[in-house]
């Protein structure tokens, strides 16, 4: 031990939705024990700070609760991002305020920041305290270039907004991409409402990250080496540091009983469904996949909320939970499950933790985006990495996901071709992760800006 020891305090400032926060404490754990005498004082709202505190100690990382910023008694109408609007409407005000807190507290004044991207406007609080200001982009080396570049696309795109040649592939518009769609880019790029606070706030982020001490990733180098040496050049120390999924244990709950159900089919016979912490196809969508699967008669462990099991086709459940052609689960144990070897595909959002996970599994993806950086992060499994397919149209129909299902499940030339890129990219997520892997000499120098050793 270190004595109890205590000689450097980080603050550390979570964006509080979906998957965020936890890979932001995931990192924060990781650095907490490679750097004992360090103190980590964790912010996110109550809400999410519960559950992330509620199972893992650790002595080094102090919880610290920020409001959400919703109005006393307020009831959220489940309008997309509000929620977001309101907590960023207090934000920034909130991390000062707890800063102040946990200084008194601990008894030392914060000596680096380490914040989810998102909040890009906490680069001034760093300026003010003078200290490191660390950045963890949570997404892909795609979507963060085209936050980055977003100025240039506007520049050079804008009059085309609306207009059938945004779903036209796009040359050379991005240093390290050889082709984009620009319909493909997130929304708030040159798509959507560019005024909006969730179109303002990647903005803002893009133009700031440039300034950061450090900007993380969860990736590994060796996936997108093109992109990764533009970012570079645009970033001080920028740095892979991931796949996190294959860097940290996950929790092994089974409560549903996956893997188990797994372990009586097939190899490579079953489509793993679930479209991440957020998001479910609307219900006709969720027929036709249902359909689809029945049609094809595709094994299939489906994560799904309760409460969109309502929009099943009738008898869905009860038939296929009967006939064992199905397991509907509302949670499963996702980077196990996709590591069973049972999985033959992956039928996803394309949320950047889910396309990670898949990758470091070794299984192709059948992609239904829904926003944000989603679309891209397809076009990457589809049209960059050749690990998957989009789709057809965009969203399901019987017709489109019952081709899709045989496309990618498939013995042809093509399937084949897919499960060899993304066996190749497996290896290198495990080789990035593996001693003197890239990811890790990248967490080392991470090390050493936290601690001040490096800057
Ligand atoms: C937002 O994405 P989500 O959090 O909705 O989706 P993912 O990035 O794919 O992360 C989902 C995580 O939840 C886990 C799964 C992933 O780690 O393993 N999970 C599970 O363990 N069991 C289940 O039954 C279902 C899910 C955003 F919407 C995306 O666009 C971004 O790319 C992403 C990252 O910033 O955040």
């Amino acid at each position: 031990g270190n004595g109890g020891v205590r000689n450097r305090h980080v603050a550390v400032f979570a964006f509080p939705f979906a998957s965020h926060p936890q890979l932001l404490l995931t990192l924060v754990q990781r650095l907490a024990a490679a750097t004992p005498t360090v103190v980590f004082s964790f912010f996110s709202t109550e809400r999410t700070n519960r559950g992330l505190f509620s199972e893992r100690g650790c002595d080094n990382i102090l919880r610290y609760d920020v409001s959400d910023g919703l109005p006393e008694g307020y009831v959220l109408p489940g309008k997309l991002h509000e929620d977001i609007n309101y907590f960023l409407a207090v934000a920034e005000k909130e991390f000062k305020r707890g800063v102040q807190v946990a200084e008194k507290d601990v008894g030392m004044k914060i000596n680096c920041l380490v914040v989810d991207a998102f909040l890009w406007f906490s680069a001034d609080l760093a300026e003010e305290l003078k200290v490191p200001w660390v950045a963890l982009w949570t997404a892909g080396a795609c979507s963060l270039s085209a936050h980055i570049y977003t100025d240039l696309i506007r520049e050079k795109y804008a009059e085309l907004k609306g207009s059938a040649g945004l779903n036209d592939e796009i040359v050379d518009l991005i240093p390290g991409f050889t082709s984009i769609r620009l319909g493909d880019l997130p929304s708030g790029v040159i798509l959507g409402d560019l005024d909006s606070p969730f179109a303002t706030m990647p903005h803002r982020m893009g133009r700031t990250l440039t300034k950061a001490t450090a900007v993380l990733i969860n990736s590994f180098q060796e996936l997108d080496p093109g992109l990764t040496k533009n970012l570079s050049s645009m970033c001080n120390n920028f740095l892979n540091i991931g796949p996190f999924n294959l860097v940290s244990s996950p929790s092994k709950q089974d409560e549903f009983s996956c893997i188990t159900w797994l372990d009586n089919q097939k190899p490579g016979s079953v489509a793993y469904i679930s479209f991440g912490t957020k998001f479910s196809p609307p219900p006709h969508e969720l027929v036709a996949l249902a359909e689809a699967l029945e049609a094809t008669k595709t094994p299939f462990l489906w994560s799904i909320n309760k409460d969109s099991e309502r929009h099943f086709p009738l008898g869905f459940l009860e038939t296929t939970t009967a006939n064992g052609l199905g397991k509907i689960v509302p949670w499963a144990p996702q980077v196990q499950v996709l590591e069973h070897v049972a999985i033959g595909v992956f039928v996803t959002h394309s949320g950047w933790n889910s396309v990670l996970e898949s990758i470091g599994a070794g299984v192709p993806m059948i992609c239904r985006p829904f926003i944000g950086d989603q679309p891209i992060n397809t076009w990457m499994v589809e049209r960059v990495w050749g690990i998957g397919v989009r789709i057809e149209g965009g969203n399901f129909t019987k017709l489109g996901t019952c081709h899709a299902l045989e496309q990618v499940l498939s013995a042809d030339a093509s399937s084949k071709g897919r499960k060899e890129r993304i066996g190749a990219l497996k290896d290198h997520a495990h080789k990035a992760v593996g001693p003197n892997g890239s990811s890790i000499q990248n967490f080392n120098t991470l090390v050493g800006v936290v601690t001040g050793a490096t800057l």
